[in-house]
This record gives structure tokens, C-alpha cells and sequence, in this order.
């Protein structure tokens, strides 16, 4: 059991009124937020410990680069890599696809090959592989999706054939919540000598994630949306991998030598981290998994797997209200539209009450194409949530109902 009060009590943002109601925020999928613990940790690396790191001998350079070094290992032990060498530090997600796509994946790829990604992608894991495509005369597949929005398997053998270079695919679907069967698509692709890479932007707050049990050569996600700062996320790559692959950008910190004929850059991890890091991004980070793992990640999962069944029933339990995306598997996420009201109003009047939660296409516009509508109202939960703000989303609802009649 969590001791919810004295969690929310960890996170100061909660408690404030908002258009003069208690806030509750159900808009964690956009972005979390942050415990004291996360917020301590950065103030105090500016106020004690602020050097660049790898570079200076002196005490302060040698203090950062520990805190720096020390938060690698933690993302490490989070997503059960084998090694440091193994996580890049890198601003987010988005970050981290568009690395893989120009280091890993554009060097391969000739006129006619194929990259294979999924209908309900973020258009992070979209726009880099169409760029790409665009660059290279490959063309871009999309693995289909059904009605309650999951994946529809029945074609991935011819999906995934002798032409496919890459399989990226979202762990977790930030528009629907659904919960891809990642490690058998990873399989079904690695029989055929497919690397994977694993958007996990939306899996990495809400479950344990194992790479090495999944098997997947790419792990990307945003440390924004796990209680850690903007700015800062990982790339966790197969090391023989990493090693393979050119640098992706060049600057300082990635290099052995250099001199005008020659550079030699540095090894695994610092040959992807040009230029002086998000530091104090990184040690938050570090300090956001303690968090975490203090609490159990298991025991979070459990409790936001109850917010999400509660709120679930009694949404469905409401007349001319429309659940988008009722996966047998999910998690966090629930989109929504209610009959005859644009979703941007929805979000509107949720404000008014004090509700966050965001209206839109979510950056996954082929989701809403798929399902014919402009845009959702999306709740999304995060450990610190409660039963009462499952209450106040249906109260909501009710009082949108209500000014619409
Ligand atoms: N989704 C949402 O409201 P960045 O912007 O790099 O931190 O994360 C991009 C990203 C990639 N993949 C998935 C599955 C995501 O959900 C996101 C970000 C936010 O749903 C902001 S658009």
C-alpha cells in the first residue's frame, strides 16, 4: 500500500488552487511532475557542486562529474542494462530516435528498403523515419491498428521481410495508453535479423522495464515525464551496436584527438555526447529513479493500474461519453470524447474546475485520422493521483454535460 498523502506531501506543485479549486492534475503523459527530492537535488548541484564535467581536476569539476557519472549507472540499474557504456545522456525521446535514425539506421538504408513503424506512433517516432525515407529513397510501413486500438498483428510476417531495416515501435501508445506486446514484435523481428528500437516514453513512468529480458536494441525515453527535469532522457543501446555506429554529432567531450587531418573520437558512451551536457537535468534524473525504486515501481504500477479501471468504469458507465482506445492492455491513459462538444471546450471547462488534462491530436495525429475525429480529451494518472481526482475527472464530465445540454 502507498501512503498517498505522504507522496503528494513530496510533490509542493500539487497542492495550490487553480481558477480557486484544489488542482488536480491529470496531464502527466504531457509532462509530470517533481518530487522535492528531484528539486533539492538540481538547486543543490548549482549551489554546491556546479562545474563542467570529464574536463577540470579541481574538486567541483570532480564532484559533478561523480553526480553525472553516478545518475548513469542509475539508468543503468533502472532499464537492467549490462553496462554504462550502454546509456547516452540525451535530451529526450525525440532526441534519442532522431540519433538512432541518422547514426544507426540512415548508413543502411538504400532506395527501396523499408523502416516499419506502427499506426499509433508519437510523431516523434514518425517524422525522424520519414526524414529519413525522404533522404535515403527508403519508404516508410505502417503496422495497422484495430478499432480498440491495438495493434493488428496479422500481417507482420510480410511486414517484417528481407527489405526492413528497422522496427521502432512505442511500448506504450501516449493517445490510446495501450500497452504493445513489445518483446513478441521484438522476436518476430529479430528472427529476422531486425534491430528494434522501443519508443518507452510513455512506459518508463508506469512499469518495470527490462532491455536485456526484452531484448530490444534501441530503448529510448524522456526523463520529463518520469519525475525527472525537461531537457534530459537516455538512450540505451546494444553496446556492439553503439560501438558500430558513427558519431552523431561532433563537438567537445567526444574526441580523443584531434587535429586538422585526423579526430579519434572517445568511447562508449561519450562519443554521443558532444558538448557539455545537461548536468544538473542528468543528476535529477538520477535522483527521480531513487524516487521511484524507493517507492517500488511494482507498487506504483498497481496503484495507477486501480486509478485507471476506476476511472474506466465509471466513464463507461456514462451516456454520450466515448472511450478512445479500450485495449485489453493499458496504461495511464484515458482519451475521451464527449458527444457534441469539441474537445478543446472539454479542456476548457476542466480548467475552470481545476482540472488538467490535455485536448488535441496529442503529436499522434494518424491516431485521430484512424479514428475520423480532430482531436481527444486525455486523462492520464501518475502514481500521486487519487480516487477523489478520478471523481473530480467524472464530476467534470458531468458539468461539461451539464453547461452542453
Ligand atoms: N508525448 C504527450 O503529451 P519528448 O518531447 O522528446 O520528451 O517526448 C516525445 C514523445 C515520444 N514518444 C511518446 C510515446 C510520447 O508520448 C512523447 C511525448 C507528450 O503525449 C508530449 S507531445
Amino acid at each position: 500500500m502507498l501512503d498517498l498523502q505522504a507522496i503528494r506531501n513530496d510533490f509542493p506543485i500539487l497542492d495550490q488552487e487553480v481558477n480557486g479549486y484544489p488542482l488536480v492534475y491529470l496531464d502527466n503523459a504531457a509532462s509530470s511532475q517533481k518530487p522535492v527530492q528531484v528539486i533539492d537535488a538540481v538547486a543543490n548541484y548549482y549551489r554546491q557542486d556546479n562545474a563542467n564535467v570529464h574536463r577540470g581536476v579541481h574538486k567541483l569539476s570532480q564532484r559533478a562529474t561523480d553526480a553525472y557519472e553516478g545518475s548513469r549507472s542509475k539508468v543503468r540499474d533502472f532499464l537492467h542494462a549490462k553496462s554504462d557504456k550502454e546509456i547516452v545522456f540525451v535530451r529526450g525521446a525525440t532526441e534519442a530516435i532522431n540519433l538512432i535514425a541518422q547514426s544507426f539506421v540512415r548508413p543502411m538504408l538504400n532506395t527501396g528498403d523499408e523502416v516499419l513503424i506502427s499506426h499509433m506512433e508519437h510523431h516523434a517516432n514518425i517524422v525522424p523515419w520519414q526524414m529519413l525515407c525522404e533522404q535515403t529513397g527508403a519508404n516508410l510501413k505502417v503496422i495497422p491498428m484495430t478499432t480498440i486500438g491495438e495493434l493488428d498483428l496479422s500481417t507482420i510476417d510480410e511486414l517484417l521481410n528481407e527489405r526492413t531495416k528497422i522496427l521502432a515501435v512505442g511500448h506504450v501508445s501516449n493517445a490510446l495508453g495501450t500497452i504493445n506486446p513489445i518483446k513478441d514484435m521484438i522476436k518476430k523481428a529479430h528472427a529476422k535479423d531486425i534491430p528494434v528500437l522501443i519508443d518507452g516514453a510513455q512506459a518508463v513512468p508506469h512499469m518495470v522495464v527490462d532491455v536485456q529480458d526484452l531484448d530490444c536494441d534501441f530503448y529510448v525515453f524522456s526523463g520529463h515525464k518520469m519525475f525527472a527535469p525537461t531537457g534530459i532522457g537516455a538512450l540505451y543501446g546494444k553496446q556492439e551496436l553503439l560501438e558500430a555506429m558513427p558519431p552523431w554529432q561532433g563537438g567537445g567531450d567526444m574526441i580523443l584527438s584531434v587535429s586538422f587531418e585526423h579526430t579519434q573520437y572517445n568511447e562508449l558512451p561519450y562519443k554521443f555526447e558532444a558538448g557539455t551536457p545537461n548536468i544538473a537535468g542528468a543528476i535529477g534524473m538520477g535522483t527521480a529513479i531513487d524516487y521511484m525504486q524507493g517507492l517500488g515501481i511494482a507498487n506504483l504500477a498497481q496503484h495507477e493500474h486501480e486509478l485507471l479501471v476506476a476511472a474506466t468504469e465509471k466513464v463507461t458507465a456514462l451516456e454520450g461519453v466515448k472511450i478512445i482506445g479500450t485495449a485489453k492492455q493499458k496504461a495511464s491513459v484515458l482519451s475521451f470524447m464527449i458527444e457534441g462538444v469539441h474537445p478543446h471546450d472539454v479542456g476548457t471547462i476542466f480548467d475552470q474546475q481545476g482540472v488538467a488534462i490535455r485536448t488535441g491530436h496529442h503529436c499522434a495525429q494518424p491516431v485521430m485520422q484512424f479514428f475520423g475525429i480532430p482531436a481527444t480529451a486525455r486523462a492520464s494518472f501518475a502514481f500521486y493521483n487519487t480516487m477523489e481526482e478520478v471523481d473530480a475527472l467524472v464530476m467534470g464530465i458531468k458539468k461539461v454535460q451539464e453547461l452542453f445540454a
